[in-house]
């Protein structure tokens, strides 16, 4: 563990950089691969499906048969938790609905804004260590909800070409429209172009390794929006003398097992919690199943001693983290000031497994310090927003003359004409009567 001392602001960039993966040579492969999957279709995903997952599939998608008998291997404990969580992550994500906003711009000009689901959506969900059922939820529930009529999701299958019941059992739960054994780069290209089996859709969600995350980048070059640029996973935790530090290091590790790339930080103004903190990882690290993983995170991470809060929050809203968690007596002047995180946890009783599993927010959130400029992913992220407008014989008698300036004044002359001509049929009207 890296302990950094009262570091000078100049120092901050260099220390909070996260470490930048070279994506030259994927990027070559994915576009390989993007290039088969549109020519040749499932062929080619079938092909990849081998190479990468190292199972031959006849049926890439998932039949009802094989989606119902998972619901016999999910354990009712399981399955009532599942439940827990899903009711929560509704109430929050329902209550995101706005209403259509209407104006009268000037009288006569009628301008709204109503809401529409994407209609076709496609979830990527990863396999490997650990099947994230959970991310499922947190991206069918608030399709949904949007009324996007097409969910489709992919997710690899192992080694008997099955696929975990968890995933299967939520997705039906959940809403999801169709499910597809295909993973990895050949998921998002099939999801991209469509094949014999997979329709093609328009914005791609979920986390991925790297080479679903550049492949999702390339995606948008083919005109297919995604929710956001995943990265590792990451957790900055302010804490000071108020905070349990065995709680402390516990959400740290939480964060450490997904990879060995997972990025946690501890800030805190006190010593004597840093020292806390270190001995308690380093206990609790000890037992767990990932330790080896989460051993070669925590290598990575940092406990950083700063003086005062406002250098705290300082160097907090330069890094930019996905999940930011607060235990401090001065918690409202970190509510206040704090700018740029994905979701903010708070107290000692807030593990940020809570918002990863059950509580209701979402879990899909920006990392690699995007938090400056993108949101996590929420009921918005799967609608479009459109505006209407209806302009009365008064209303365009009231703001004509502008636009006929304006069009003028641009070169626009046939723009200028759609005005002129309706004034001028109104004048005539209007003479006649
Ligand atoms: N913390 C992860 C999400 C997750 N954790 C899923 C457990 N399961 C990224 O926000
Ligand atoms: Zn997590």
């Amino acid at each position: 563990m890296n302990k950094i001392y009262n570091p000078k602001p100049e120092t901050w960039r260099d220390f909070l950089k996260r470490p930048t993966k070279t994506i030259a040579d994927i990027e070559a492969t994915v576009k390989e691969i993007f290039s088969e999957v549109k020519t040749k279709g499932d062929e080619a995903v079938t092909k990849y499906t081998q190479l990468f997952d190292g199972v031959s599939i006849e049926e890439l998608l998932v039949c009802e048969e094989e989606i119902n008998s998972a619901k016999n291997e999910v354990s009712e404990e399981l399955k009532d938790a599942i439940n827990l969580a899903k009711g929560n992550i509704e109430k929050f994500h329902s209550a995101q609905k706005t209403e259509r906003i209407t104006i009268e711009t000037t009288e006569g000009v009628s301008c709204w804004q109503e809401k529409r689901p994407i209609q076709k959506v496609g979830l990527y969900i990863p396999g490997g260590s650990a099947p994230l059922f959970s991310t499922v939820l947190m991206l069918a529930i608030p399709a949904n909800i949007a009324g996007c009529n097409e969910i489709v999701l992919c997710t690899p299958p192992d080694k008997n070409g099955s696929i975990n019941p968890a995933i299967l059992y939520t997705a039906k739960l959940c809403g999801v429209t169709k499910i597809f054994k295909i993973g990895g780069i050949q998921a998002i290209a099939a999801m991209t172009f469509g094949t014999e089996s997979v329709a093609p859709v328009y914005k791609i969600f979920g986390p991925g390794n790297q080479f679903v995350t550049v492949a999702k980048q390339i995606a948008t070059k083919y005109g297919v929006a995604i929710d956001m640029p995943a990265g590792p996973s990451e957790l900055l935790v302010f804490a000071d003398e108020t905070a349990n530090p065995s709680f402390v290091a516990s959400d740290l590790l939480s964060q450490a097992e997904h990879g060995a790339d997972s990025q946690v930080i501890l800030v805190t103004t006190s010593e004597k919690l840093l020292n806390s903190v270190e001995k308690e990882i380093e206990k609790q690290l000890q037992v767990l199943p990932r330790k080896l993983t989460a051993e070669q995170a925590i290598d990575n991470s940092k406990l950083i001693l700063v003086e005062t809060v406002s250098e705290a929050i300082d160097l907090i809203n330069e890094y930019g983290p996905e999940h930011f968690i607060v235990v401090s007596k001065d918690e409202d002047f970190f509510l206040k000031n704090i700018q740029n995180a994905g979701s903010v946890f708070i107290g000692n009783y807030t593990p940020e497994s809570a918002g990863d599993y059950a509580s209701g927010t979402n879990h899909t959130l920006p990392t690699n310090g995007y938090a400056k400029q993108y949101s996590g992913v929420n009921l918005d992220s799967f609608m479009k927003s459109m505006t209407f407008q209806k302009i009365s014989e008064k209303g365009i008698q009231n703001i004509g003359k502008a636009i006929e300036i304006m069009a003028e004044a641009e070169g626009l002359q046939a723009h200028k004409n759609a005005v002129t001509l309706r004034l001028k049929s109104l004048e005539k009207m209007s003479g006649r009567a």
